[in-house]
């Protein structure tokens, strides 16, 4: 049956899916015009898409919209946020706070609806994850909403096979919906994470690809040829195609079509009008990024057989009907859910266990209780060896810290190589070890399903190329998520690799952002002091920044211990009764260097403070007296030294401090004939603390 073929003239009680979905549209037109901008078109369009999937497949209760074994909905389409709003209105989700605790309000009011897009309404331009309940992961930028899907998807493979357990089948079972355009379908993101999610064979996961052949500029002709279903069938899905959004029944078939195929996830190709009903604006841009105008909406509404002057209009019945439809659905499976984790409580305790500290973002107890110290060698060892062993030790007492490379790992050494880590494939979905393959900016996408999903995931790769991924990253942060990224190949250390390899304005990027902690540790036991950190974090993502090349590892009895770094910056040695009259700071392998500068200073009888500072955001966190404690106003003459851009660097060394730094692409050569050439050595360091003592700003 296509709804748009029953006569708009039949009243509502008759013709109650049509009510429904003309409710969608109509409160999406209304909210549009009141904020007199957003995306009215594609709402009009996928409202009979969503009603069908939300009203008779969705296994998701509107008064629990964060129970574990829900299915997920993602919107990647993020700039059509209207359709959830009314989704999440008109089926009564209910809000819950930042700790899970229901609230009980709802979490989209009429109200939230009549102030879209405006100050602290629930319903910003785009549906942002921890801000409106019900909305499963923030989207916007586009490609990444279907990247994370995949996350999502992989996540809950990865918990059934851990979870599920003899009469416990379907503990965790859920799908994973995403709704894309073809602005998704053009992202290279999507590209990646579909690959990925072919090989893996991810039968719960299901694309639905709005093929309206309209983004911004006009007709998709203008740059975007290609054979999608040919594409997924290349990446191994199972492509099916509905020719008609507004036929429930096709929509419901190709739902089912996703249900029975179970070895391999689904994308579903739909035909739809944008704007469709506007007489004047279907089937063009016109419909996508504008409101459609008083007329132009009267007309629509006619055409709707709605009454033309009535705003935010939802007719008796609707609500009702979507109570009996998804909410009796939903509350049933959740509530016999519920009663089920309590039996399986009884008979796997430690498993349940596991799982309620998981869902809190917890950690087992003792999850530290094997994290190595490190002996002091002045030879040391490289960051990311010394962050291998303490990523073991923490990973073999938490069983759902979960992750891998970019195709890097036998150079991040972020593989778990304890028994039983195992391989995550299509093949064994309990392994802990991830191949994301080359494709760094789904691989940060899908950190972020993962995390969503609550277990505890990590990803890694070289510093550099966190400018493949920063679009995913830049998602943690804003949608508060602890995942975890390990970098490593972290400035010139790299060496013969050349400037392609170096990172230089990396440090200064991830400083910029807001939300996220980033860590450069100076040696073996700064790395522990850091994953203690990182594991303890709840709502930010962390970048762990680590060298290649072998630093000391620090002798502590000598001086300060490595605990200092969980305050971001600590003095690590100091001048006689704490009176320097020179700061040096560094961070990760340039703070040995400062150490042996401030040997040959004090040799020379310069008073010197080092100061290690291995993450300016825990450092900006301290009290103001800590902070002057550490750095204290009246000394001037500082150098900081760091073999990146010094960009933001006189936040702590003032306008007159001298920072060691580099400001080109570096160049390729062995390591120590670029310490020289970029004066990253004792003796620059030396000269520059002593110029700074008789004139801050004098050494250039
Ligand atoms: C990464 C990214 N680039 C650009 C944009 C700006 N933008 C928003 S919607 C859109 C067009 C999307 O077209 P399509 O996905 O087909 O959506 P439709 O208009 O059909 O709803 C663009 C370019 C964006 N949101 N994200
Ligand atoms: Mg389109």
């Amino acid at each position: 049956m296509s709804v748009a073929t029953i006569s708009p003239t039949l009243p509502v009680s008759q013709n109650i899916d049509l009510a429904s979905i003309n409710t969608i549209r109509t409160l999406s037109m209304d909210a549009v015009q009141a904020a007199n901008s957003g995306h009215p078109g594609t709402p009009m369009a996928l409202a009979p898409v969503a009603y069908c999937l939300w009203q008779q497949f969705l296994r998701f209760d509107p008064q629990d919209p964060v129970w574990p074994n829900r299915d997920r909905f993602v919107l990647s389409n993020g700039h059509a946020s209207m359709l959830l709003y009314s989704l999440l209105h008109l089926t009564g989700v209910r809000a819950v706070s930042k700790d899970y605790e229901t609230l009980g309000e709802p979490s989209v009011s009429l109200d939230a609806i009549k102030n879209f897009r405006q100050l602290d309404s629930r319903c910003p331009g785009h549906p942002e994850y921890r801000w409106t309940s019900g909305v499963e992961t923030t989207t916007g930028p586009l490609g990444q909403g279907v990247a994370t899907s995949v996350g999502m998807a992989i996540a809950r493979q990865w918990l059934g096979t851990r979870y599920n357990r003899a009469g416990f089948e379907d503990l965790f079972d859920f799908n994973v919906y995403a709704l894309c355009g073809d602005g998704c379908m053009m992202e290279g993101i999507s590209n990646e994470a579909a690959s990925l999610a072919g090989h893996l064979r991810l039968s719960n996961l299901c694309w639905i690809y709005d093929n309206n052949h309209i983004t911004i500029e006009g007709n998709t002709s203008l740059a975007f040829t290609d054979d999608v279903a040919t594409r997924f069938i290349a990446y191994g899905w199972n492509v099916t195609r509905v020719g008609d959004a507004n036929d429930l029944d096709m929509l419901a078939r190709a739902f089912r079509t996703f249900q029975n195929c179970k070895d391999r996830p689904t994308l579903i190709i739909l035909d739809s009008h944008i704007g469709y009903g506007a007489p004047h604006k279907q089937d063009t841009s016109g419909a996508h990024g504008e409101p459609l105008g008083e007329e132009e909406i009267r007309l629509a509404k006619r055409n709707y057989g709605w009454p033309e002057d009535q705003k935010f209009y939802v007719p008796d019945g609707v609500y009702d009907h979507f109570r009996e439809g998804i909410g009796k659905r939903g509350k049933q499976l959740r509530d016999a859910w519920f009663a089920r984790i309590e039996e399986y409580r009884k008979q796997y305790p430690e498993l349940a266990e596991e799982l309620l500290r998981m869902q809190h973002r917890l950690l087992p107890l003792g999850w530290d209780r094997d994290l190595p110290e490190f002996p002091p060698d002045p030879k040391g060892i490289a960051t990311r060896e010394s962050s291998a062993k303490v990523l073991n030790a923490a990973a073999k007492n938490i069983p759902w810290l979960i992750g891998g490379a970019a195709d890097l790992s036998p150079s991040t050494k972020t593989r778990l190589v304890f028994d039983g880590a195992g391989d995550f494939s299509a093949d064994n979905y309990a392994g802990r070890n991830f191949h994301f393959g080359i494709r760094e900016h789904a691989m940060g996408a899908i950190l972020n399903g993962m995390s969503l999903v609550k277990v505890r995931p990590f990803g890694s790769g070289f510093f550099i190329f966190v400018d493949y991924m920063r679009g995913s990253l830049r998602l943690s942060a804003l949608m508060e998520l602890p995942v975890i990224y390990v970098f490593t190949h972290d400035s010139i250390g790299v060496g013969e690799d050349g400037p392609t390899h170096q990172p230089i304005e990396q440090l200064a990027h991830m400083r910029a952002m807001p939300g996220l902690i980033m860590i450069r540790p100076a040696d073996a036991n700064e790395v522990r002091e850091a994953w203690k950190v990182i594991l303890q974090l709840h709502h930010e993502p962390a970048v762990l920044v680590l060298a290649r090349q072998a630093v000391p590892t620090i002798d502590r009895t000598k001086y300060a211990p490595a605990s200092g770094l969980a305050r971001g910056a600590y003095i690590l040695a100091d001048a006689p009764n704490g009176d320097p009259e020179v700061i040096l700071i560094g961070t990760g392998s340039e703070v040995s260097l400062c150490v042996e500068a401030y040997e040959q200073l004090t040799n020379e009888g310069v008073r010197a403070r080092v100061v290690s500072m291995p993450s300016w955001e825990l450092f900006d966190d301290q009290d103001r007296t800590y902070r002057d404690s550490v750095l204290p106003p009246k000394v001037k003459a500082r150098v900081s030294v760091e073999q990146a851009s010094d960009f933001g660097w006189s936040k702590y060394t003032g306008s007159e401090g001298h920072n060691v730094c580099i400001e080109t692409f570096g160049a390729s050569a062995p390591l120590k004939q670029l310490q020289k050439k970029f004066g990253f050595n004792v003796e620059n360091i030396v000269a520059a603390a002593k110029s700074q003592i008789v004139s801050p700003g004098a050494h250039g």
